[in-house]
């Protein structure tokens, strides 16, 4: 059976391919709800309506566990999908944890679209972790369309990136979280950015690494069958660009509606 993974658009890939990394024997269903990106600017009723169908059709497709690869879509409504499927759903979050125990000036940035940075979710748990470090968030508008268009390097992503990146090492930040999964795929840019002085964490292997542990609890990691087949599906195929799968993938994919 496969594992299903979804994200409103592309950065979900950034997930995918760390669970790809990890077990390369497993089957994977990646949707991208491409006709309703982004997220971040939707309501929550409008974002748990679209959820509640992906993971429906990732059922419908028999798959024996859900990744919800996005951020703002875990923030908003992981709760209601738990509740409404039998199927062990894992989410991501910002790695507030291990950033703490990695800066000394107690000074974290997260990066998140402003779906997440508004969520109750979110503000729990920086309440958790207001004794031992401050957490400086910044809604990063733009961002998510640069990586959608395959702009992960360019004089316009660059432009939007580098007053956040100067502001946050002005202010003693040397811990900086993604907090969504388009985000990885300006790394490279953002190290080059801040010359590789703060440790900047994705949450992907982490997710990745309790997909995993969840699946082997349940006795369902696949073992020694290696059918490297993932299957790509959108809601809207025709705004996929190959070009910008191969950029951020590395192949081409197939992309089903
Ligand atoms: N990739 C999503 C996340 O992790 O929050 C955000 C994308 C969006 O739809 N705004």
């Amino acid at each position: 059976k496969p594992i299903g993974v979804f994200d409103s658009g592309l950065g979900g890939l950034s997930v995918l391919r760390e669970i790809y990394r990890q077990f390369p024997d497993e089957r994977l269903i990646y949707v991208a709800d491409s006709a309703h990106a982004p997220y971040g600017t939707k309501t929550a009723d409008f974002i748990t309506w679209r959820c509640e169908q992906i993971v429906a059709f990732l059922e419908e497709q028999q798959c024996k566990a859900v990744v919800v690869a996005c951020n703002s879509a875990t923030a908003i409504c992981i709760e209601h999908l738990r509740a409404n499927s039998n199927l062990p759903i894992i989410g991501i979050e910002p790695a507030i944890k291990p950033a703490a125990a990695s800066s000394h000036s107690r000074r974290i940035g997260l990066l998140a679209t402003k779906a997440t940075l508004n969520s109750k979710r979110l503000m729990t748990l920086q309440q958790s972790w207001a004794q031992q470090c401050e957490v400086i968030c910044v809604p990063c508008p733009g961002f998510v369309e640069c990586v959608e268009r395959g702009d992960i390097c360019g004089p316009h992503v660059r432009a939007l990136a580098s007053p956040i990146l100067e502001h946050l090492t002005q202010m003693g930040v040397d811990t900086l979280i993604l907090g969504c999964t388009h985000y990885p795929f300006l790394l490279p840019l953002f190290n080059e950015l801040v010359k590789n002085e703060m440790r900047i964490i994705d949450p992907a292997p982490a997710v990745a690494k309790q997909l995993g542990l969840r699946l082997s609890q349940q006795g369902l990691l696949a073992r020694g069958n290696n059918t490297e087949v993932i299957g790509f599906y959108s809601s809207a195929p025709e705004l996929i660009n190959q070009q910008i799968i191969q950029q951020l993938w590395g192949t081409s994919l197939r992309v089903q509606s």
